[in-house]
């Protein structure tokens, strides 16, 4: 390895920008960014950029060596991540920075697919290239976090997005959807949706709110996430937003077992999916199958958006990794629905899992993050 030149820091604060673009809409690939420079000019000079495209291809380094052309031979590559080193659809990233001529490869760390973990730097190396590792690590660890999870525990990242008032209430009664935060808010957390592979929500939240659950900021309909729904009992109604919109926008069904109704054969003909995951306790979908059967699907980055009890669910199973928490001024109270099902929201503000890593105020309404606090476990 050689060393890290001042600027280092600088080229790649801009490749993660880049790969940034596309998170939640690379799966099941990272979302990477490229940035090729020349060093010959003083202060050095960005010759081409790339990342990586929809649904995991092409690769950040194809593009961008492909916008380089001639130039790229003694350029440098910034990569937000190890290149790859395997042959997959096209050939590795590490031989196409190779043959391009490239002679100084800066990437954040090591690539933990097993067919690259290593291979990407070692490759290059063998080319003559020199190779830095480890610049903006932490930062390309929180941006590739879908993927890292998904390739070291073999589950999804899970971010909990709960929108509660002044006093922890999702609904003024049972069974009543009631508007919490404002417009701000709103915007907010459907940015959160475009950059999620997967929007997760309970049976109950589709019986109630039949939401339609996709991104719906300008410009980014095509964002929006396949549509999740966990269903220990029965599935979703075929009439349904989901349903009748799965065509255009996957939807899934976690299901606890073979469903034996007419309805999963209206539903399957809509075009929704249902996977059988298992049970768990009291008959429920046993949820960490469910994430792992959403990792074999190649699945990085979920977030959860209702109701109360798939978040007490996968909290008491400790399988939130974030939680992104929207606080109103408004009061709902006494008598309003719980956020989290009778577990007060200090389960999460002041525990000793959680640390805050965010503050935000979109409005009256604050948006906290909070996230586990012990790096990826669990
Ligand atoms: C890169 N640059 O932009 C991305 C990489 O199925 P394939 O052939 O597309 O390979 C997928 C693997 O490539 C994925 O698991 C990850 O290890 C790596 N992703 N690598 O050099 C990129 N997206
Ligand atoms: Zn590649």
């Amino acid at each position: 390895m050689t060393e890290i030149r001042p600027y280092d820091a600088h080229f790649m604060t801009l490749a993660l920008r880049l790969g940034r673009r596309n998170i939640g809409n690379t799966g099941p690939n990272p979302a990477v960014g490229c940035l090729i420079v020349d060093e010959s000019f003083t202060p050095p000079q960005i010759i081409a950029v790339g990342w990586t495209g929809r649904g995991g291809r092409p690769h950040a380094e194809q593009v961008a060596l492909e916008h380089a052309g001639e130039k790229a031979r003694g350029a440098t590559a910034y990569v937000t991540l190890e290149p790859c080193a395997h042959y997959g659809k096209t050939p590795p990233c590490a031989k196409g920075l190779a043959e391009a001529g490239v002679a100084r490869v800066v990437t954040t760390c090591v690539d933990p697919d097993p067919r690259v973990s290593g291979r990407g730097h070692a490759m290059l190396q063998e080319a003559g290239i020199s190779v830095v590792t480890g610049v903006m690590a932490a930062e390309a660890r929180q941006d590739m976090v879908g993927f890292l999870t998904r390739m070291t525990l073999g589950r999804p990242h899970m971010i909990l997005k709960l929108a509660v008032s002044a006093d922890g209430k999702i609904a003024a009664q049972p069974g009543v959807s009631t508007t919490i935060t404002g417009e701000a808010a709103r915007a907010r957390s459907h940015l959160m949706r475009a950059e999620s592979d997967v929007i997760l929500v309970g049976r109950n939240t589709i019986l109630i709110d039949n939401p339609a659950l996709t991104c719906r900021l300008p410009g980014l309909g095509d964002r929006s996430p396949i549509r999740a729904v966990v269903a220990s009992e029965g599935l979703i109604p075929p009439r349904s937003v989901l349903a009748t919109t799965a065509r255009k926008t996957p939807v899934w069904i976690l299901s606890a077992r073979e469903p034996d109704n007419w309805e999963a054969e209206t539903l399957l003909s809509a075009g929704v999916e249902i996977l059988v995951c298992g049970e768990g306790k009291g008959r429920r979908v046993d949820l960490g199958r469910a994430l792992a059967t959403l990792g074999d699907r190649g699945v990085g980055r979920v977030m959860v958006e209702g109701g109360a009890q798939i978040a007490a669910g996968l909290l008491a199973a400790d399988l939130v990794d974030e939680v992104a928490l929207f606080t109103s001024r408004k009061e709902l109270g006494d008598e309003a629905v719980d956020a989290l099902g009778g577990t007060p929201i200090k389960s999460i503000t002041e525990s000793a899992r959680f640390a805050l890593n965010e503050e935000e105020w979109f409005g009256e309404d604050r948006l906290t993050v909070y996230v586990r606090a012990a790096a990826t476990s669990g």
